[in-house]
C-alpha cells in the first residue's frame, strides 16, 4: 500500500481496521466481564490491567515485506493475525492460564493460534502466552469473524519484556548493549519466575 497508493485497496484496509478495532472491543469487554465476574465470585481480580493497541501502518508493511506477503487488504487479512492485540497483564502465572481458559471456552470465541512462550521460553529469555483468538462482530451485513491476537504475561514478565524490548526488539539494536546486558536480562528472566511462583504459592496459602 505503501508503494502503489491505490484508492480501492486504501479503502479496503480502512475497512478492515475498523473491523478489527471492533473485534478488539468484543474481545476486551469478554475480558473485563471475567475479571469483574472473579472479583465478585472470589474477592480477588485475576486480572491487573490490559492494554489495547492496533498495529501501526508502519508496522504492519515492514511486518508484510519481512514475511513476504503481498500488500493487499485480502493478503494481510490471510497472514497477519496481529492487527488487533491486546495484552493482558495478570497477576500470577496461573491467572494466565485460567484467562485463557475462560475465555476461549466461551462459544463464540475459537482459538487459531497458541504459542506458550512461558513453557518454551525464547532464546532471549522472553516469556508470555500468545494467542489468536477469531470472534464474529456484527455488521450491518451479517456477522465476520475477526481474527485478535493477545498476549497474556504477569507483571514480572511485562516489566522484564519492556525493559529487554528497549534493548533490542524492532530499535536499531546498539551490539555493544545487547552483549553488555542480554546475558545478564535473560538470568533476571529465570529468577522473576521463579520468584512469582514462589509468591504464587504464598498467595494461594492465603486465600
Ligand atoms: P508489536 O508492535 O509489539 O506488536 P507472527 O505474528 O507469529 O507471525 P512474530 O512476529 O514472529 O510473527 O510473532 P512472535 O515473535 O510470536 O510475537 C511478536 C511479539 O511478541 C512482538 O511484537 C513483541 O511484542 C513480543 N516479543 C516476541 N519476542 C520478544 C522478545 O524476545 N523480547 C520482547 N521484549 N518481546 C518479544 P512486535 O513485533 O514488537 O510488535
Amino acid at each position: 500500500i505503501a508503494n502503489q497508493p491505490d484508492i480501492k485497496e486504501l479503502s479496503k484496509m480502512i475497512k478492515t481496521y475498523q473491523l478489527y478495532q471492533a473485534g478488539q472491543r468484543e474481545i476486551s469487554t469478554k475480558l473485563e466481564n471475567l475479571d469483574a465476574e472473579f472479583q465478585v465470585n472470589y474477592d480477588y481480580n485475576p486480572i491487573h490491567h490490559m492494554e489495547s493497541r492496533m498495529k501501526d501502518v508502519q508496522s504492519l508493511v515492514q511486518k508484510a515485506e519481512r514475511k513476504g506477503y503481498e500488500l493487499t487488504a485480502d493478503s494481510i487479512q490471510k497472514n497477519i493475525y496481529d492487527i488487533a492485540g491486546i495484552r493482558v497483564i495478570t497477576n500470577y502465572i496461573d491467572d494466565i492460564y485460567n484467562v485463557e481458559k475462560l475465555l476461549t471456552h466461551q462459544t463464540d470465541v475459537t482459538l487459531l493460534r497458541r504459542k506458550d512462550y512461558i513453557k518454551h521460553p525464547k532464546e532471549s529469555g522472553y516469556r508470555s502466552l500468545h494467542i489468536v483468538v477469531k470472534v464474529p462482530v456484527f455488521q450491518a451485513s451479517g456477522p465476520v469473524d475477526v481474527p485478535v491476537e493477545i498476549q497474556i504475561r504477569t507483571v514480572g514478565m511485562d516489566m522484564w519484556a519492556s525493559l529487554e524490548h528497549k534493548l533490542r526488539y524492532k530499535t536499531d539494536a546498539n551490539q555493544e548493549l545487547v552483549d553488555k546486558y542480554g546475558n545478564q536480562l535473560k538470568g533476571y528472566a529465570e529468577e522473576l519466575e521463579q520468584i512469582e511462583r514462589g509468591m504464587q504459592e504464598i498467595h494461594k496459602d492465603l486465600i
